[in-house]
């Protein structure tokens, strides 16, 4: 495939609710969409899960617009043949930028897809080193924000309850964790998968503390440390019961393989932004599933764009556990994809069915990409 032009689309999705995590708080979801359309036609389109500020990542929305138009553009454009297999080779050249290039990974897989009316799931399968089954349909969990206190939080949990989600994961930092822990495993009982995620808000002096989670029968406990400290990991692995599982640390393949090896992490989050794309993605679920290592699929407050990608991730048979793979009205009233993602109910209560039209399978409303556009789209050629 010869790419023609790529668009970069700035826009601001209102949340139905505020998002406070350890590193902030989130009212309004700046989102960085890639559309690329090729020589002959075709048109893709990929989400940028980059931040508006470098909080949880040193990546954020201006910066991976920056390199996008300066670096890694002007090379997919130059080049003869783009595809989502030799992406990364021609933008190897630069160092990091992880989201960037995985945003236009989507971009052109998505249009690799369209143009060979194959979907997502079935190329994702086709992409694992071991064949195996895909899931039709996918478990979700639900990712629950810092709150201003437990009666607002136990609000919060009841109605994703009742919207029949299969797993709760909670926001912890220094101050916020043991009390609403016992709280919310007190409401769900003991059988319910329940698990934290702490976004590096811990030190090496919490060891103690957090080893009084133990109490809790938690699924896991994500990213304790900050994300280059794998040594720290380690020793806390060995320090509690509860499975430690690495988000922010997990920057690609070979970094999996290392901090698998040195028992930091008994469990990973797969987040195909924050991993450089979906190729890496299926490598870091292949060695994990060599391993018997189970793997989730991660979140980034994805419109239906991205999230319609990360469910045919999610569908691989090494992701065993649920994932951050909520519904679209979790974050947006109104998203934007003509097919917004519902849970299912009966046998498929708390789940997503996994989309399989062609490329990601949605359809994006370009009536919004146009309505909560903040600037002018950019248009690389
Ligand atoms: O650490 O998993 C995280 C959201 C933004 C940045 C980091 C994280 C999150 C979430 C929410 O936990 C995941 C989601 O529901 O999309
Ligand atoms: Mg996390």
């Amino acid at each position: 495939m010869r790419l023609a032009s790529i668009t970069l689309h700035r826009l601001r999705v209102p949340l139905v609710r505020p998002f406070e995590t350890s590193f902030g708080r989130q009212t309004v979801r700046l989102v960085l969409l890639v559309h690329v359309r090729t020589a002959d036609g075709g048109e893709g389109w990929g989400e940028c899960v980059a931040g508006e500020g470098p909080l949880y990542s040193s990546e954020y929305v201006d910066g991976c617009e920056h390199v996008m138009r300066h670096y890694l553009g002007p090379a997919l454009l130059a080049a003869f043949e783009v595809t989502a297999e030799n992406l990364h080779t021609l933008l190897g050249f630069v160092v990091g930028h992880r989201m960037a290039k995985a945003a236009l990974e989507a971009a052109v897989l998505d249009a690799q897809l369209r143009a060979s009316a194959t979907s997502f799931v079935d190329h994702l399968g086709h992409a694992m080193a071991e064949p195996g089954p895909l899931a039709a349909w996918v478990d979700c969990g639900v990712s629950v924000g810092i709150s201003p206190d437990l009666d607002t939080l136990l609000a919060e949990v009841s109605g994703y309850v009742a919207a029949g989600y299969r797993r709760i994961k909670l926001k912890i930092k220094p101050g916020w964790d043991l009390e609403p822990v016992a709280a919310v495993r007190a409401l769900l009982g003991s059988n319910a998968l329940l698990q934290v995620d702490a976004n590096t808000a811990y030190g090496l002096g919490d060891l103690d503390r957090l080893r009084e989670l133990d109490a809790f029968d938690l699924v896991l406990i994500e990213q304790p440390f900050v994300e280059e400290d794998i040594a720290a990991h380690v020793l806390l692995s060995r320090h509690i019961q509860t499975p430690v599982c690495l988000d922010e640390s997990i920057v690609s393949a070979a970094v999996a393989t290392d901090a698998l090896d040195r028992g930091a992490t008994s469990v990973i989050n797969v987040k195909p932004g924050r991993v450089g794309g979906y190729r890496e993605s299926v490598l870091i679920h292949d060695l994990c599933r060599a391993q018997g290592v189970p793997v989730w699929c991660g979140g980034m407050l994805e419109t239906g764009i991205g999230r319609a990608a990360n469910v045919a991730l999610a569908a691989l048979p090494g992701f065993t556990l649920p994932g951050d793979t909520s519904a679209s009205d979790r974050y947006f009233a109104e998203d934007l994809v003509e097919e917004p993602f519902v849970l299912g109910q009966g046998e498929h209560r708390g789940q997503l069915r996994v989309p399989t039209g062609p490329g990601i399978g949605v359809t994006v409303r370009e009536d919004l990409v146009r309505e909560w556009a903040v600037a002018a789209p950019v248009v690389l050629r």
